[in-house]
């Protein structure tokens, strides 16, 4: 224990005051809104164990800031102890919390056993011994260090931690800790999961602030110093002098929690709002024009944090417009925010769109090193290049991005995606910590002595003082944030491992579980259990061995459109043919992408033997009966794992149920309803790649489950009213390619005449869930009506397919021989109300 002297500190002050900034709580429904600062008042016994913690809180200073982390204290505490905590403006005869910043600290607390030093936004927490009793210190770093201290003694205490002997110092990994949004003026999110824009709506700021302010006190608590608020698909109107005040607007409301304002900017924004004809970087009048946008930003936003800048890419203009390169783009705006200390991201997501499909030689995953190796030491010292984990488009499985090793002496940050765009858009759960640590904890072998990404996007293998991390997060308006409570976790994470990248996927799934539901030993391991394998699960059943997501590539990225990444430019090729599947980009005979990469790592993916499964297909292309480590061949590899990765799906409603009565009853119903959608899902994720690999290969599944479905009764089969039968695109999605199809609206009706044996059978129904319109379904055997529903669901797509398909389950129905099976659809056009099939299984 590290103690000072008692009467180390003056004795004298007297207890002045004591502010009217207590909180009360009252016991509400869980919603999910407050995520992990829940501050759950403490049962009995825990709370027995913060009986010694001072109720008085004193702040050192003055300062928005200062003032967040201060009252947050109180709130927490308040709410977590169950007892007034008061702020106090100085320190009476009863032992207190402190706050304030270092200097500060030690000047009241003069010969205490303090750090002499603290690193930027870094802080200490310490229990002191004085003649009043312990008290706890949190001496920041600076003002937002005081914040983050103030969080990290509340989640010490939610996590119900001990904090008698309190001596810890913590600094974050690197400066750039930012969040990015991609959400348009109108409201609209572009992969947005969880509603409309909490900050736009109508083409302008939103009156109404609430959530803003809610949000930044969530990202504060993890560490998040800036925000970017809209689209990387920038309007470019958010530079105008209409808008600016609007922005002064949210900068003025996250200010508080530490957290500067940042914006993404059209490069042609010269052109489109600046009155001239041109938007050349080299150009004196388009450098003007940079200079007096970003001056009038700072004189209403005087922290404004930088811009992010998406150009060349997926046709956005940029400075090949010009014949221009990237660093020039890049410098003409960064020359202008430098005499603010602004900063610019200028984003490595730079690839060909339009490229030709039939060249084996092309290759997008070489875009974005292509592009910017070059450049290497052309950049002034203000511009980040923000770049995606992985070569190609957060896949469900993608090596670390080459142009980590490769940038020595330009700044760079790690751009990771916490908006669940290709695993799953938070209807299914998907914990990405690891996925995100398998890119972090990579060594790219820059140089001698181990180089893992983390260190070299945090600045310190070659020693850049600007580096770090940013999130796409894309929360919406739903209350939870986004829409899947369980899909907070990520967000959590993300600012979990800005702040300190050696944390554990485990470390943090139990530290966010227990602050976000509870501590009991059975919730905790069935929800980190849950959520450590599920991104495992969902790889098993959408993207084998490195081939990507085999998802609809060029629509919404959701359900399973295996064929949609070929013969087209979007360069998302897995190029699965009759023979075999995988892209070759090694160097001997291959699109040379290895190369990119330093000359270790490039030998071991160069060659088959020593890439690892999990990527193999990534790197190679192989035959289907190619043998991978395990002894399987790789088409009974994707057989089998999707077959798992159901089950694992499954296996998720099951554990999630043991929660029932452990976690409060709302959110325990809301993640159940999304889990068992998920397990559904996964059957049609399964059925789709599985048949497809079936019919392109022509090989058997060895365990005979691929096109055998015990209980399935196409609808197409079944004995039609007004239905008629149609052709699903793409095939693979409906079960023998084909629906009924309730196209001319009104009631349409499928007999089934049952004729198995007499039991009690669990009825599945596949329709598809269109989002043009709505469909009611009616299901009943003989005259007794078992179930009812209406689609309605949102999927992003007017169609059947993979995204739309959807299974309803009636369990336990009585079934006798000669039964007969009704299904209803009442459709309002355009929606098609289309039904796939149904399959009757013994109760489970
Ligand atoms: O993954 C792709 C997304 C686009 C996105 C783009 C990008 C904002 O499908 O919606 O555009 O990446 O990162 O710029």
């Amino acid at each position: 224990m590290r103690t000072s002297r008692p009467g180390g500190f003056a004795t004298s002050w007297l207890l002045v005051a004591l502010l009217s900034v207590s909180h009360v709580t009252t016991a509400s429904a869980e919603t999910g809104y407050d995520a992990w600062l829940r501050y759950a008042p403490l049962d009995p016994a825990a709370r027995d164990r913060y009986a010694s913690l001072p109720r008085q809180i004193v702040l050192l200073g003055e300062s928005p800031v200062l003032r967040t982390a201060r009252d947050e204290v109180v709130r927490g505490l308040t709410s977590m102890l169950g007892a007034p905590v008061t702020a106090a403006v100085t320190r009476g005869r009863d032992p207190v919390v402190l706050l304030g910043v270092l200097p500060r600290v030690r000047d009241v607390l003069k010969d205490a056993a303090i750090p002499t030093q603290i690193g930027a936004d870094g802080f200490w927490l310490g229990t002191l011994a004085t003649r009043q009793g312990a008290i706890v210190v949190v001496a920041g770093g600076s003002e937002r260090g005081v914040l983050y201290g103030a969080f990290a003694l509340l989640r010490r205490i939610g996590a119900h931690e001990d904090v008698t002997r309190l001596n810890v110092r913590e600094e974050p990994s690197a400066p750039i800790r930012w969040i990015n949004h991609w959400d348009n003026l109108d409201g609209t999110i572009e992969r947005g999961y969880a509603g409309r824009s909490i900050f736009f709506e109508g083409g302008r700021v939103v009156d109404d602030l609430t959530r803003v302010r809610d949000y930044a006190r969530l990202l504060a608590s993890i560490g998040i110093n800036a925000l970017t608020i809209n689209n990387v698909n920038a309007n470019p109107q958010v530079l105008t002098d209409a808008f600016v005040p609007q922005l002064a607007r949210v900068a003025d409301i996250i200010r508080p929690w530490g957290i500067a304002l940042s914006i993404s900017i059209d490069f042609s924004s010269p052109r489109r709002i600046g009155g001239l004809d041109i938007f050349d970087p080299l150009d004196s009048r388009v450098a003007a024009f940079w200079q007096d946008r970003v001056d009038a930003i700072y004189r209403a936003v005087p922290d404004f944090a930088g811009f992010v800048l998406k150009a060349d890419s997926e046709g956005r203009l940029g400075p090949s417009a010009y014949g221009r390169t990237h660093a020039d783009a890049a410098n003409v705006i960064a020359r202008a925010l430098a005499p603010h200390r602004g900063v610019i991201f200028y984003r490595g997501f730079v690839y060909d769109h339009l490229m030709d499909w039939r060249n084996p030689k092309n290759d997008r995953a070489r875009a974005a090193s292509d592009n910017f190796r070059p450049l290497d030491g052309l950049f002034e010292p203000n511009v980040v290049l923000q770049i995606k984990h992985g070569p190609i488009d957060f896949q469900v499985r993608e090596p670390a991005s080459p142009l980590f090793g490769a940038l020595q002496k330009t700044n760079q940050a790690i751009e990771l995606q916490i908006t669940q765009e290709y695993l799953g858009q938070q209807r299914h759960v998907c914990f990405i910590a690891p996925m995100w640590k398998e890119v972090l904890d990579f060594d790219m072998q820059a140089r001698d002595g181990g180089t893992p990404v983390k260190q070299l996007v945090t600045g310190r293998v070659f020693v850049r003082s600007l580096g770090g991390f940013v999130g796409v997060s894309n929360v919406g308006r739903e209350t939870n944030w986004l829409g899947h409570d369980l899909a907070m976790a990520n967000l959590y994470a993300f600012g979990r491992l800005a702040w300190n990248p050696d944390t554990t996927s485990r470390q943090i799934a139990e530290e966010w579980t227990k602050l976000t539901f509870n501590d009991r030993p059975q919730v905790v391991e069935t929800i980190v259990g849950i959520l450590l394998d599920s991104w495992p699960a969902y790889e098993r059943y959408t993207g084998p061995l490195g081939a990507g997501t085999l998802t609809d590539i060029i629509g919404v990225h959701y359900g399973p459109g295996i064929e949609s990444s070929e013969r087209n430019g979007w360069g998302q090729w897995h190029r699965a043919n009759g023979t075999g599947i995988g892209m070759d980009r090694t160097t001997a005979t291959g699109t040379g992408f290895v190369a990119q990469y330093s000359t270790p790592v490039a030998t071991s993916y160069e060659n088959l033997a020593t890439t690892p499964d999990e990527l193999l297909l990534f790197f190679h292309h192989v035959p289907y009966s190619h043998r991978l480590r395990s002894g399987k061949t790789v088409i009974q590899h994707i057989y089998d794992t999707h077959y798992q990765g159901a089950e694992d799906a499954a296996g998720f409603v099951t554990r999630w149920r043991t929660l029932a009565g452990s976690i409060d009853a709302e959110r325990h119903a809301s993640v159940l309803a999304r889990l068992e959608y998920q397990a559904s899902h996964a059957i049609v994720w399964r059925d789709a790649i599985t048949a497809w690999f079936r019919w392109v290969s022509g090989i058997p599944d060895t365990a005979g489950r691929v096109g055998n479905y015990p209980g399935r009764i196409e609808a197409e089969s079944m004995s039609l009213d007004r239905f008629s039968n149609g052709a699903v695109i793409p095939w693979e999605t409906a079960s023998a390619g084909l629906a009924a199809l309730c196209s001319a609206g009104g009631t349409c009706t499928a007999r089934h005449r049952y004729q198995g044996a007499a039991g009690t059978y669990d009825i599945a129904v596949q329709y598809f869930d269109e989002s043009d319109g709505t469909a009611t379904f009616t299901i009943a055997v003989g005259d007794r009506q078992i179930d009812r529903w209406v689609a309605d669901a949102q999927f992003g797509s007017g169609a059947p397919n993979g995204h739309t398909s959807t299974r309803r389950t009636i369990r336990a129905v009585r079934l006798s021989p000669g039964d007969e099976i009704r299904i209803e659809v009442n459709a309002t056009a355009p929606d098609s109300g289309a039904l796939d099939y149904i399959e009757i299984t013994p109760a489970r």
